[in-house]
């Protein structure tokens, strides 16, 4: 059973998205500011559309905190729809007559499949739960999970790499305060550039794009994850969260694809001797901090390809469901762009994995548990001679 948990509910324009988180451990300081920092992270990155101008994200904590600290039951989370008042008949949980059903499939999206396989005439229902609105709910948990990775040292950046074929130039070392002033949220301001251009016109004429989003982990210890089953190794584990965000259709870790084309000499991170003990040195970390399906002290480099969104203002020719015949694809309010969003929803997917990774390597039930068996860890491996 994994340690760490947890499940959400919610449709975009229904009255509210709820989370609820099983498994963290009691001791944890958690203030409603520590969750709306990251939502508000996320919901910001140019090439949004109106319905961030609507909502406040805010989450309320109904459960599972009490003085400041998590006690370590089921933690309750609640962030309202604003947009919700403008929706109250189609959403409306008693019935309601003369709602339009919508039927014009988008391709790219949840609606094809998702009304055959519900058996569904309307699209409304599949459309509703698969837009990314519920990854509100996720960034939520991402933050709780983020406090408790910050008491032992460990900490979640992402940044925009690429935006429509537009590519950010890599520096040796990324200066995070410039992602977060950045409204693309990529610190390479001729890039930055670039990519507003071609959401400026992608927007003009009535299109979508897509990107690819890079997220890092630094201070993560040695040995999360493990090599001896396909379900435990950590890639494996970080690969499965990453391709669940919404619209997100490669994963890639290290070097990931440009490994394939280079020669072992190559490509392999060379093990220097350390400090002392089991302490070693690394000079390069193509490996993006993961060999054997375990952590190896190098940060962890996670990059996603984010394809661009299906609902587009000039719409895709289609099908009408109800017909059966050819029709212009349902045009639905959206964005032109989310890839700076879908780096904060990857921060949080990765904050998932690697708190249960750390839970089930260190355990404990209170904070200061898992901080006494982190620490035991630590002076071993100073200690190994
Ligand atoms: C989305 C469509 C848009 C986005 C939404 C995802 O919503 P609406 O139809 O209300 O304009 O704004 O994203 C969010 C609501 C959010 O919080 O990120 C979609 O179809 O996936």
């Amino acid at each position: 059973m994994t340690t760490l948990r947890f499940l959400t509910a919610g449709e975009s324009h229904g009255k509210a998205l709820t989370v609820i988180i099983e498994g963290m451990v009691a001791g944890l300081p958690l203030s409603e500011d520590d969750i709306a920092r990251d939502l508000q992270r996320r919901q910001g990155g140019y090439g949004r559309g109106g319905r961030m101008k609507i909502e406040q994200d805010r989450a309320e904590i109904l459960s599972g905190v009490r003085h400041g600290f998590t006690i370590g039951s089921p933690i309750a989370l609640l962030i309202a729809n604003r947009d919700w008042q403008n929706w109250q008949q189609e959403m409306s949980v008693l019935p309601v007559d003369n709602i339009e059903p919508v039927t014009k499939l988008r391709p790219g999206h949840a609606d094809l499949a998702g009304v055959i396989k519900y058996g569904l005439n309307d699209v409304r229902p599949i459309l509703e739960r698969a837009s990314a609105r519920e990854t509100a709910a996720r960034v939520a948990f991402g933050a709780v999970s983020r406090r408790f990775l910050a008491e032992f040292g460990l900490a979640i950046h992402s940044h925009t790499v690429a935006i429509g074929g537009r590519q950010a130039k890599r520096g040796e070392a990324i200066d995070w305060d410039k992602v977060e002033a950045s409204p693309i949220r990529c610190a390479d301001a001729e890039a930055e550039r670039a990519m507003m251009e071609a959401i400026d016109q992608a927007k003009e004429s009535g299109d979508s794009l897509g990107g690819i989003f890079e997220v890092i982990a630094t201070g993560v210890p040695v040995g999360l994850g493990s090599h001896v089953h396909w379900d435990r190794r950590l890639n494996g584990c970080i690969a499965q969260a990453m391709m669940s965000i919404n619209a997100v259709k490669g994963v890639e870790i290290g070097a990931g694809f440009t490994l394939a084309g280079i020669r072992g000499s190559q490509a392999h991170d060379l093990i220097e001797p350390g400090k002392s003990g089991r302490q070693f040195r690394r000079g390069s970390n193509r490996a993006g901090g993961i060999e054997g399906g375990m952590s190896n002290g190098q940060p962890i480099v996670v990059r996603a390809a984010v394809k661009p969104i299906p609902t587009l203002a000039k719409p895709l020719p289609s099908v009408d469901l109800r017909t059966g015949q050819e029709a212009p694809a349902h045009i639905e309010r959206s964005d032109i762009c989310v890839v700076p969003a879908a780096g904060v929803i990857g921060e949080a997917m990765l904050a998932l994995v690697l708190s249960q990774a750390f839970l089930e390597k260190f355990g404990g039930d209170n904070l200061e548990e898992t901080r006494r068996n982190y620490k035991a860890f630590l002076e071993s491996l100073r200690h190994h001679e």
